[in-house]
């Protein structure tokens, strides 16, 4: 009897998946292959629901003869093994990201003389619904709270996308590439205090307030499924920081990076250009222990941000500070520099991972912007922030098209830069 091999990366069958199993079964004798949770992380989602429960539940559905574990995203390890005569797949996979899978699963196929079936993709009103249950599960606080720290087990190092709103969270949200042979998507997002205040046109000094904050968070949170960590800048008075974990935790944010500064802070970036004072160390472990007190999740992350590189007090401040956050019960730390190479990062993170194998580590390559996300985790780094780079980007191409309008007296010259106003209006959908 013929094989017909089709993998699932899903956590909820549907019609659509009944219908490729009952295609294939007038094939042959149906495998199954169900994508593991790291790779159905770059591709899809996070899964709702465990490995196992995944792999039962396509073990139950008539007519699949056998289920089998799909490590990697692309099919030469799988149909190497197999060599199944048939592969099977929704037409879905001819355009975007995707595309790349069908190509190599048509050159795998050629290898051996194997051939692909393509149904047609199945997406109507009951399809449609069942997908937004589970998006609208993943969204919710008690749902999306620990998967920071459910990433940083699962992944090599987890990589997060500043957003300002609900836009920019739909960005971070649902950006898949095709990259080196796999999918990549972020995978989770960063309220940072320097692009929450410049999308409202102020400066970054804690100006804008909790309040204010907490409403961006949750226009994104709206719209998204993602962790989200957020630049809690000094954490301001002890007695206010308890509240606002407490009320962080509730909202479902995974996790808040608070800073040693204390006074009037200012943007790490200018260093010692500006007056900005460094919080004591025992000040600041104060802080750290009000708010492990203060949280009621095991989930919820209080991570802290060591300021000594960006100030000029040395590594070995650096280093002192780290430990002594770590002990205070800090769940990460993140260190931070505006030198343009990666040299004293990765100086205190080999010093820091000497003597602490597991406490979380947070870098910000905004001024070493050559370092590579890979160098960062050889040198023991987990969660890398890209922090302001989707406002930096969205600022000149706005001035740009302002001027070209201006100049222009009309807005044609300016069009052929502009996502087409049918996509724009489609970019959102209604409920
Ligand atoms: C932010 O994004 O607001 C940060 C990172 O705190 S930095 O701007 O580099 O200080
Ligand atoms: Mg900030």
């Amino acid at each position: 009897m013929k094989t017909v091999y089709t993998c699932f990366c899903t956590d909820i069958i549907h019609e659509g998946h009944i219908n490729i199993i009952n295609e294939a079964k007038t094939y042959g004798e149906v495998i199954v292959g169900v994508l593991c949770d790291y790779q159905m992380i770059r591709y899809n989602r996070f899964p709702t629901v465990s490995f196992e429960e995944r792999v039962k539940m396509v073990e139950e559905i008539e007519g699949v003869s056998k289920v089998v574990v799909q490590n990697q995203i692309m099919y030469d390890e799988i149909l190497s093994e197999l060599k199944p005569d048939y592969v099977i797949h929704g037409d879905n996979w001819r355009t975007g990201p995707m595309e790349a899978i069908r190509k190599n699963v048509v050159e795998n196929l050629e290898r051996y003389g194997g051939e692909l079936i393509e149904v047609g993709y199945t997406w109507n009103a009951s399809v449609r619904k069942k997908e937004e249950i589970v998006r609208e599960k993943l969204a919710m606080p008690e749902f999306r709270r620990g998967r920071l720290r459910k990433l940083i087990a699962l992944c090599g190092i987890v990589k997060i996308l500043e957003v300002h709103s609900g836009l920019t969270g739909l960005i971070a949200e649902r950006t898949v590439v095709e990259n080196n042979g796999g999918l990549d998507q972020f995978d989770g997002m960063w309220i940072s205090s320097l692009c929450d205040s410049a999308a409202k046109g102020k400066p970054d000094i804690e100006l804008v307030d909790m309040t204010s904050r907490l409403r961006t968070i949750d226009d994104v949170m709206d719209v998204t499924t993602k962790p989200i960590i957020l630049d809690g800048d000094t954490g301001g008075l002890l007695e206010h920081f308890v509240y606002n974990v407490r009320t962080l935790e509730r909202m479902g944010v995974s996790a808040v990076i608070i800073e040693d500064k204390m006074g009037l802070k200012k943007n790490s970036l200018f260093g010692t250009e500006v007056e900005q004072t460094q919080d004591g160390m025992e000040e600041f472990c104060r802080k750290i222990r009000a708010g492990k007190d203060a949280q009621r999740t095991e989930e919820f992350m209080i991570i802290a941000r060591i300021e000594s590189l960006i100030l000029e007090k040395g590594m070995k401040d650096a280093i002192t500070r780290a430990r002594a956050y770590v002990a205070a019960g800090a769940d990460g730390i993140m260190i931070h520099s505006r030198k343009d190479t990666a040299d004293e990062i990765f100086e205190f993170c080999d010093l820091f991972r000497s003597e602490d194998k597991d406490t979380p580590l947070v870098a910000v390559p905004t001024s070493y912007c050559d370092t590579y996300e890979a160098e960062l985790k050889e040198h023991g780094v987990n969660i890398v922030i890209y922090a302001n780079q989707l406002t930096r980007s969205a600022f000149p191409a706005m001035e740009d098209t302002a001027r070209t309008i201006l100049k222009n007296h009309r807005c044609r010259e300016a069009e052929d830069k502009l996502i087409p106003f049918k996509k724009i209006i489609t970019l959102i959908d209604a409920i």
